[in-house]
C-alpha cells in the first residue's frame, strides 16, 4: 500500500511539473479518478508525459512501447497502474519476451475485483490469428467426422452422445463434448497455456486442470421458430454435482466477433452469488421469459443482463455459478464457438450415491472414462483427462 501511494505521489508530481502552473493549481483536487482529458492532455502531451515517467519506468520508452495501450489510460489511477506495471514487467529482468507479453494479458488487479464483484471477465485480445485458424479448421474436420486422434471411448454413446445427433447435421445448435481431443487445432486452443493462466489468476488457483470442452454451433435462426438457437440462462456448476470446488471457471472463446447479432454470450451480472438456484439446469431450455419469470432466484438483486460483445481474439471468462445463456443468432453466418470448462487443482470427486443406492443419480460422463482412485471413486486429476494446464510449481522452475 505505501509503495502504491509513494508511486502515486511520484507520478501525480511528473504529471504536475508538465502541466506547468496551471497544474500546480489544480494539485489538491487531482484523484486516481481524475480524467486526464480534464488536464487538457491531448495525444502529444500524453507521449511526453510518458517520456518524463521514464524515470520512473526504469527503461526508455520504446522498450516498452508494445505494452502500452494510451487507449486505456483514462484516469490518474489508470497511468500510475500502467506505470506500475511497466516497472514490475521490468523488474522480472530474467523473463522470456514472450512471458513479458503473457504478463501484459493477464488481468489487472482491478479486473480480478471486478471478477469477483461481477462473476465474469473479458481479456484482452489474446489469441493470434493462426490459431483461431486452425481450431475453425480442426472444427470443420469434425464436423466432417474426420478425427485427429481416436480414444477407446470415442465412440461410446454415453460419453460423447452429441444429443443423438450426427455430426454432420448442423441445421440446429449443436454442442459437441470432447472436441478438444479429437482436434489437434482445438486441443492447442483449449490448452493455451494464457488461458489456465488467466482463470487462475482470477479465481487465485495454484494450479488448473482441464475439465471438459463443447464445441458449440448456432446456426442463423431461420426467423419461423421465435427461440430457435437459444441456450438457456444456467449456471454450469449445476451439471458438475460430483465436482467438490466451487471455484470452477469457464473460457469461452470465439472463434471470430461475436455480438448481440449473432448470439454472443449474455451473463447475468453478480449471479455467481445466488447459490439457491438448482433448477438452472437449463442449458437446453429455450423460453428466456420462463427461465428469468419462474427459475431464477435473484436472492433480492436485481436481474441485469450483460451481453458481452467480443472481438475475435478474445474470450470470456464466467464463475462456475454465473448465470448465463445466448439468444438466437440473427446474422447470415452461424457463431462458432469453444467453451473450455477449467477446475482448479483442490477439485476432487464427490460422491453422491447415497442419495440412490441402486444407480447413480449423478454420473458425469468423465466417470466413464477416468482412472480410479485409490477408494474406487472417479480420480478428477487423471491426467490422460484432466491434464494440469497451469500449475505456479511448474511456472517457479
Ligand atoms: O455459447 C453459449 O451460448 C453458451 C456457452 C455456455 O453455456 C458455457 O460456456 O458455459
Amino acid at each position: 500500500m505505501s509503495t502504491q501511494a509513494s508511486l502515486y505521489d511520484e507520478v501525480c508530481r511528473v504529471l504536475i511539473a508538465m502541466l506547468g502552473e496551471d497544474g500546480a493549481a489544480r494539485q489538491a483536487d487531482l484523484s486516481p479518478s481524475t480524467p486526464l482529458q480534464s488536464l487538457g492532455m491531448d495525444s502529444v502531451r500524453y507521449i511526453n508525459l510518458l517520456l518524463s515517467l521514464e524515470g520512473i519506468i526504469g527503461k526508455e520508452l520504446d522498450e516498452v512501447a508494445e505494452y502500452i495501450d494510451l487507449s486505456e489510460i483514462i484516469t490518474v489511477g489508470d497511468l500510475v497502474t500502467l506505470v506500475e506495471r511497466l516497472r514490475d514487467l521490468l523488474w522480472e529482468s530474467d523473463m522470456s519476451d514472450s512471458e513479458l507479453e503473457m504478463q501484459v494479458l493477464m488481468p489487472s488487479e482491478e479486473d480480478i475485483a471486478n471478477y469477483q464483484r461481477n462473476g465474469y471477465y473479458v481479456s484482452k485480445q489474446i489469441l493470434s490469428d493462426e490459431l483461431i485458424a486452425a481450431a475453425r479448421e480442426g472444427s470443420e474436420r469434425l464436423y466432417r467426422c474426420e478425427y485427429d486422434e481416436r480414444f477407446a471411448w470415442s465412440d461410446n454413446p454415453r460419453v460423447d452422445p452429441n444429443f443423438g445427433v450426427p455430426f454432420t447435421d448442423r441445421s440446429l445448435t449443436r454442442a459437441d463434448g470432447y472436441a478438444s481431443f479429437h482436434s489437434f487445432g482445438l486441443r492447442d486452443l483449449a490448452r493455451l497455456p494464457i488461458i489456465s493462466a488467466i482463470a487462475a489468476t482470477l479465481i487465485g488457483a495454484r494450479e488448473i486442470r482441464y475439465w471438459k470442452d463443447q464445441l458449440i454451433y448456432k446456426p442463423p435462426a431461420r426467423g419461423t421458430a421465435e427461440n430457435e438457437g437459444v441456450i438457456g440462462f444456467h449456471q454450469d456448476k449445476r451439471y458438475w454435482a460430483t465436482c467438490k470446488s466451487d471455484r470452477m471457471i469457464t473460457a469461452w472463446i470465439p472463434l471470430h466477433d461475436c455480438s448481440t447479432q449473432n448470439g454472443c454470450l449474455v451473463m447475468i451480472r453478480g449471479s455467481h452469488r445466488w447459490r439457491n438456484n438448482h433448477a438452472l439446469v437449463t442449458f437446453d431450455e429455450k423460453n428466456m421469459d420462463f427461465i428469468k419469470a419462474k427459475l431464477i432466484n435473484t436472492e433480492g438483486d436485481e436481474l441485469v443482463e450483460v451481453p458481452l460483445e467480443l472481438k475475435r481474439g478474445q474470450v470470456s471468462f464466467h464463475d462456475c455459478y454465473t448465470i448465463h445463456g445466448s439468444y438466437a443468432n440473427l446474422s447470415d453466418s452461424p457463431r462458432r464457438t469453444l467453451s473450455v470448462h477449467l477446475q482448479d487443482g483442490e477439485n476432487r470427486y464427490r460422491n453422491l450415491n447415497f442419495l440412490s443406492k441402486e444407480k447413480p443419480v449423478f454420473q458425469h460422463s468423465h466417470d466413464l472414462i477416468c482412472r480410479k482412485a485409490a477408494n474406487g471413486f472417479p480420480d478428477y486429476s487423471d491426467p490422460e483427462i484432466f491434464p494440469t494446464l497451469y500449475s505456479v510449481a511448474a511456472d517457479n522452475d
